[in-house]
């Protein structure tokens, strides 16, 4: 398959002024007819073949009304070209399109018997044939023709203009979306559906439509959605001034969808799992889930919409900036400390993993086979690490300076990461050219830190060491530019004035600048040794280690100023103790769990005056996918077994502490904000059910029979999960019993399946995917039977090769019929290099079956980087 590199852009020889689609929608097949107005581009040097994407079935081609005879264009691996064109011509394409067949959810396609759309990166070219690149913006206006009993709403982008009856039994809409933009935010909708509607009035005081479209039987639980869209719609122009810019703004939920959701101008299209939400069905974690992604989408509208990308390497102008909009928000609604937890969290766990990998990428990355790869945690979430560190270099008022420079420079444009940097650099007078090396080198740079208290000088000195691992075509790196947030703890707990020689002012918090490979830092007038906290905020995506002594790390546990250091250091103390466990069974020797630590963990669980959500995560040991990280040559199961030991004594020794925690944290009624007090108590009930005690096993079969939510529901069946307990084998029969018509909670049960740690795990997910609720061609069932099975570190790597053969066997399966989900779930495979060498030989093996296969770009993309 062909490569592409980002060294290789050059600007488009055709622009398209305007584009006027219309759809004929028959029973066993869709017509598309396009009318484009396109112009030479003065810019490039000039050409007289026009060339277009495409892959539909190709009905006719015309210019200036005119017919093309078959020799005056070519038709050859995806792309059309015309032949002899004018300086400035209307060009005239129809399709013939199978929605019902198309499997791969991209183009258009059908669930459940409506029709959708997904473009982004390059699905329009599976509709019509144009130059599917994003820096072509044209003016499109849509007609959609179809039965009116079976389809009665059309929708498409912008505002509709029209609508009537064709014929008895015809209906047409006209949709005209007046901003330009790029073939990948078009969108169009035609189903039987049902809308919440409500308006919002901007803070110019335009009143905006808002419609949220569903199957008829999910309208009760969008209400959610619903004030999650106004929420975002606030927060946009309180934070960043930026007001929505049409007359409605629609979303619509479907079933079947690749991603979560997808952008498109005016007419969001959302995966149900990111709207429907009701007490009774969805967990607080769907329910924050849901904010997020609709404030995300609603947030593209500026970044990304109304400024865009120039070509797909440059995804993280708008996706990392996105997410970055997306966190904030979120922080402003829930708990900032939690939140960045959170994510964090969710950093280590994926997006570590992917830059130490074969498929580990820049920011920006240069190459590319197929884009629907790089829709990854490195671009997303290390993009909006990247946009924070600005915000961290810059503070608020700079950071926000540099977004308005940004919108007023390019707005309406299709423009690159150097774009968005220099808008921040100019806004602010900064240098952020060191800066750059974010965006070109992959990779998680370290950071090794040594400190030194001179009681005579009364000094503390700071010396700071940057480095970072090579990756795939990046053997050397560049010291980096890295805002260190710090700080020092003094005996009483309290933070110290930071006196750095030669600066006046004496913080608490100082954000230090990091340039070189080593750098030394001298803090005055401090009375005695001090306990440093580094990376306060987790100011930098990078790894961090540093001399701290067990008591340091309780220390700093009960007493850091800042939340997220507090957490930091009992994971650094857990994983500490895990590492010197795993070395020590190794050795043959027992797993020892020290009373200090235990005493540390008891501190959280008797601080009263936490917010329960926070000490929930404080109480959560690193995974094993995290530990295999740390290690070289692991064996998942000894991380396992001595993760689950370490797990144990924690439950034992504190038993009183966790039964107390439980009780105080169980409320009376249901309240969503009580949600942080649910968390705890889940996680309370989890660790008295591991001790297979009788009244703990009772308390959670309690808890799921009588739960009025479904976070309940689930944490007691999480809780029950792993207990090998006839009250897990009845909950989870009766809980698959009495949601099988839910699609949604069925994903929730076929995730507990796979996500088992009992003997008969793969045996149980076997049987799953012949459970009448499961379909692998829906992606939220592959994904959480089979991607979480991939993920299941137990089950996965199985030492007799059981798990790999078994997802080896699924992703070939599944890439017959949709590559992209394909993709995702051979990428479990990535991190075999880490793992021990007789499983490392099986993983091997089941690849080379992958690469002896017919594969799709999607899947050989990945296949052979691991192989490489
Ligand atoms: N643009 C693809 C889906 C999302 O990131 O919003
Ligand atoms: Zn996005």
């Amino acid at each position: 398959p062909e490569v592409k590199y980002r060294k290789d852009y050059a600007a488009p020889a055709f622009l398209v002024d305007k584009i006027d689609l219309r759809f004929e929608i028959e029973d066993t097949e869709t017509r598309v007819h396009s009318r484009l107005v396109i112009n030479r581009n003065d810019k490039t040097p000039a050409a007289s073949t026009l060339l277009l994407d495409g892959s539909a079935r190709l009905l006719s081609v015309a210019v200036d009304g005119q017919k093309l005879a078959e020799e005056r264009y070519r038709l050859e691996d995806g792309v059309l070209a015309v032949l002899d064109v004018p300086e400035s011509f209307i060009l005239e394409v129809e399709t013939s399109l199978d929605p019902a067949s198309n499997t791969s959810l991209m183009g258009l396609y059908a669930s459940n018997g409506n029709l959708f759309t997904q473009c982004e990166p390059e699905g329009f070219r599976k509709i019509t044939y144009y130059p599917d690149r994003p820096d072509v913006m044209a003016k499109f206006s849509t007609t959609i023709v179809a039965d009116k009993q079976k389809y009665p709403v059309l929708l498409s982008n912008g505002n509709k203009v029209g609508e009537g009856m064709l014929d008895k039994k015809r209906h047409w809409v006209k949709w005209v979306d007046p901003y330009r933009k790029p073939a990948y935010l078009f969108a169009m909708v035609a189903g039987r559906l049902t809308a919440l509607k409500d308006t919002f009035t901007t803070q110019s005081g335009r009143e905006v439509a808002l419609e949220i479209w569903t199957e008829p039987a999910d309208q009760d639980k969008v209400q959610h959605a619903m004030d999650s869209v106004k929420r975002s719609m606030k927060w946009d122009e309180t934070r960043f001034g930026l007001e929505y810019d049409l007359d409605i703004y629609m979303i619509v939920a479907v079933g079947d969808f690749n991603m979560g959701a997808m952008e498109n101008k005016g007419l969001n299209i959302f995966n149900t799992k990111y709207v429907l939400a009701r007490q009774e069905t969805a967990t607080d974690d769907d329910f924050e889930g849901i904010e997020r992604v609709i404030g995300h989408e609603y947030f593209h509208n500026w970044t990304g919409n109304r400024v865009t990308c120039r070509d797909w390497f440059q995804l993280s102008l708008k996706e990392g900036l996105t997410v970055f909009r997306d966190q904030e928000f979120s922080a402003d609604m829930t708990s900032r400390a939690v939140k960045r937890i959170s994510d964090v969290i969710g950093l280590r766990a994926s997006q570590f993993p992917e830059d130490a990998g074969p498929t580990a990428h820049p920011v920006r990355p240069d190459s590319y086979i197929e884009m629907n790869n790089f829709y990854t945690m490195t671009i997303y979430e290390k993009g909006a690490e990247v946009v924070r560190m600005y915000h961290t270099l810059l503070g608020e008022e700079g950071f926000r300076k540099g977004m308005d420079l940004y919108f007023r420079r390019h707005d309406g444009q299709a423009v690159t990461c150097d774009d968005f940097r220099a808008a921040m650099a100019d806004a602010n007078g900064a240098d952020f050219g060191q800066f750059a090396l974010w965006y070109s080198q992959a990779g998680t740079p370290v950071l090794d830190a040594e400190g030194r208290y001179d009681p005579v000088a009364r000094t503390f000195t700071l010396t700071v060491a940057q480095s970072c691992p090579a990756t795939p075509g990046q053997e050397n790196k560049q010291p980096f530019h890295i805002p260190l947030a710090m700080g020092l703890v003094g005996e009483d707990g309290q933070d110290l004035p930071l006196k750095l020689a030669g600066s006046d002012t004496a913080p608490t918090t100082r954000v230090l600048e990091l340039r070189e490979e080593r750098e030394t830092f001298v803090f005055e007038d401090v009375p005695s040794r001090p306990v440093p906290s580094l990376l306060r905020g987790f100011s930098a995506p990078v790894r961090l280690n540093y001399d701290w002594s067990d008591n340091d790390l309780a220390f700093l546990m009960a007493n850091d100023s800042d939340p997220f250091s507090r957490w930091e250091a009992g994971q650094t103390y857990a994983e500490r103790l895990l590492r010197a466990e795993i070395a020590a069974r190794a050795d043959g020797r027992g797993v020892t769990v020290p009373a200090a630590f235990v005493d540390a963990f008891r501190a959280v669980l008797k601080d009263h005056a936490a917010d329960p959500a926070f000490k929930a995560l404080m109480l959560q040991l690193p995974s094993v996918a995290e530990i295999i990280e740390l290690l070289d040559s692991a064996d998942p199961a000894l991380i396992h077994e001595v993760r689950e030991t370490v797990l144990t004594a924690l439950a034992a020794e504190l038993r009183n502490e966790w039964r107390e925690a439980y009780e105080l944290n169980t409320t009376r009624e249901y309240r969503p904000q009580d949600a942080g007090k649910r968390a705890l108590k889940n996680r309370a009930l989890s660790m008295l059910c591991r001790l297979g005690d009788a009244r703990a096993l009772e308390s959670a079969r309690d808890q799921f029979i009588k739960a009025d939510n479904m976070t309940d529901q689930m944490g007691a069946l999480i809780a029950l999960r792993d207990t090998g307990s006839a009250e897990r084998d009845e909950s989870l029969a009766e809980f698959a019993r009495r949601w099988e018509k839910d699609a949604l909670v069925m994903d929730k049960y076929f995730t507990l399946v796979a996500s088992s740690l009992g003997a008969g795990t793969l045996d149980e997910v076997k049987r799953a995917m012949s459970h009448p609720a499961f379909s692998i061609k829906n992606p939220n069932k592959a994904r959480s039977l089979l991607m979480t099975f991939g993920r299941n570190m137990r089950h996965f790597h199985a030492a007799d090769g059981s798990g790999y053969r078994f997802i080896a066997d699924q992703v070939l399966a599944l890439d017959a019929l949709n590559p992209q989900v394909a993709s995702r779930l051979v990428s479990v495979f990535n991190r075999r290099k880490k793992i021990e060498p007789a499983r490392a030989a099986l993983m091997k093996a089941e690849l080379e079956r992958l690469m002896a296969a017919q594969l799709s770009k999607d899947v050989y993309e990945i296949v052979s980087k691991n192989l490489g």
